[in-house]
């Protein structure tokens, strides 16, 4: 904790921004979150009603009601992060965790969010997507003066738009997001809004990336684009949890991205409308059905849908690589290779080595590989119907229709209809497949050299 001796000092540095003295007196608790399980909503204890969001392996920041203004705490700091179970990473996030917990307010709330700076180097802290005053932008050096270490800055401001937005470091920012520190922030409309639906589930989380050594702890924090974690509120499958909904729940997923490239994220089953993105809710007219929606970078996507279908429907991203765990990039393609006869000679040398991905990498999911002690293996997680090959952002809707209304805990694998799963055809023989005959003729491509009129 900072005492009350030194935070006063740092209020003195923003006693500028319109902070009275009364509300500097005390620093409300700050609220620390031990384990990645994901908690369930938070139903507001005080203050405007509204229905609360469910952060995937995350958590809301309970607030303290000050003479009408909700105060927060964030508390900057190393943190250490179970990504997925056997695999804990070394991170910077805030008060716990990393990602930071999701801060939920209303409309038109008045906002005090004090932030300790417990990291060994300076910070700030900035509003994405945000309307307020220029000085609360949280951008180190040009709106305000860094938060030195131990040191206590506290932002105000109002909640002027509704809607799905983000917070993040705006100091040393490209190593303090390497590290894993942002949150999300909730503004939910105070009343009935036109472009804005009650959901009866509303999910959210972070997409973000590390590049963390197979065996190591702690991100790289150099490396711009070959990161090798691709992570949901930093966790990785199969340790994110599930979205788990009932039949005919209309559902809400906000999805924000701080890692350095796009995630095209696709959801099985359904389709769905992006209705609202950072900048607001989307005009009804510029809406329309998709199965997978492209997350910028620095952008905030949120899609809505009805749960219709029973089942569990793979929900990730789509780029395939972004759905591995830590893995060699420099392996080479062994597909249709025959290196069987090299494999025993190497064996000789090397007892352990093993022949991998002749047959493509498949095998990979079930070897009983040795790693490194702390890492996630690449590509892993059990289904009802054996490996499901996955690793990184990869999770699952849970459509069931017993799913009591408001209970988010995982109803368990889906237990399908007789005769609705593919299976191996044991009828009549099938007839051999007819090869498509060659067309009469040539059918050869005759390259003929450009003419050289020089030579003539
Ligand atoms: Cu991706």
């Amino acid at each position: 904790m900072v005492s009350r001796r030194n935070f006063f000092q740092a209020g003195a540095a923003v006693a500028a921004a319109s902070v009275s003295r009364v509300a500097l007196a005390a620093l409300p608790e700050p609220v620390l979150r031990a384990g990645a399980q994901t908690a369930p909503p938070l139903l507001p204890p005080d203050g405007r009603p509204y229905r609360p969001v469910l952060t995937l392996n995350g958590w809301t920041l309970p607030w303290r009601m000050n003479a009408g203004v909700k105060e927060f705490h964030l508390v900057a700091e190393p943190v250490v992060r179970e990504m997925s179970p056997g695999f804990n990473a070394h991170l910077w996030g805030y008060n716990g965790q990393s990602p930071g917990p999701t801060i939920e307010v209303v409309e038109g709330d008045r906002v005090r969010i004090f932030v300790t700076n417990r990291l060994p180097e300076h910070h700030a802290v900035h509003w994405h997507g945000q309307r307020l005053p220029n000085g609360m932008d949280g951008v180190a050096g040009l709106t305000q003066p860094s938060i030195p270490p131990g040191k206590t800055f506290v932002y105000e401001f109002e909640a002027r738009r509704p809607g799905t937005f983000m917070y993040h470091p705006h100091a040393d920012e490209m190593v303090q997001m390497a590290m894993g520190m942002y949150g999300l922030w909730i503004t939910h409309p105070k009343a009935r809004h036109p472009l804005i639906d009650e959901v009866d589930r509303d999910f959210c989380f972070l997409l973000n990336a590390f590049d963390i050594e197979p065996g190591s702890a702690t991100p790289k924090v150099m490396t711009m684009l070959d990161f090798n974690l691709w992570a949901w509120n930093s966790r990785v499958f199969p340790g994110i949890d599930t979205l788990n909904v009932r039949q005919g729940d209309r559902v809400r997923i906000r999805v924000g991205n701080l890692t350095m490239t796009n995630h095209p994220i696709h959801l099985h089953g359904h389709e769905f409308t992006v209705t609202g993105t950072d900048g607001g809710p989307v005009p009804k007219s510029a809406r329309w059905p998709e199965v997978t929606t492209d997350v910028a970078v620095g952008q905030m996507r949120q899609v809505e849908f009805i749960a219709s279908e029973e089942g569990d429907w793979a929900f990730h991203c789509h780029k395939s690589h972004h759905t591995m765990n830590a893995m060699g990039h420099g392996v080479p393609t062994m597909i249709g290779v025959d290196h069987s006869g090299l494999a025993k000679k190497i064996t000789k040398l090397i007892p352990d080595y093993m022949v991998m991905g002749e047959r493509g990498m498949a095998d990979m999911g079930e070897m009983e590989m040795p790693l490194p002690d702390n890492t996630a293996p690449m590509m892993t997680g059990q289904g009802p119907f054996g490996g499901v090959e996955m690793g990184g952002m990869f999770s699952v809707l849970k459509v069931r229709r017993d799913q009591k209304p408001g209970d988010y805990s995982d109803p368990g694998w889906f237990r399908h209809p007789p005769g609705t799963v593919a299976r191996e055809w044991t009828g009549a023989p099938l007839p051999e497949p007819v090869k498509a005959t060659a067309p009469a003729g040539d059918a050869s491509v005759r390259a003929r050299k450009p003419t050289d009129h020089s030579q003539h």
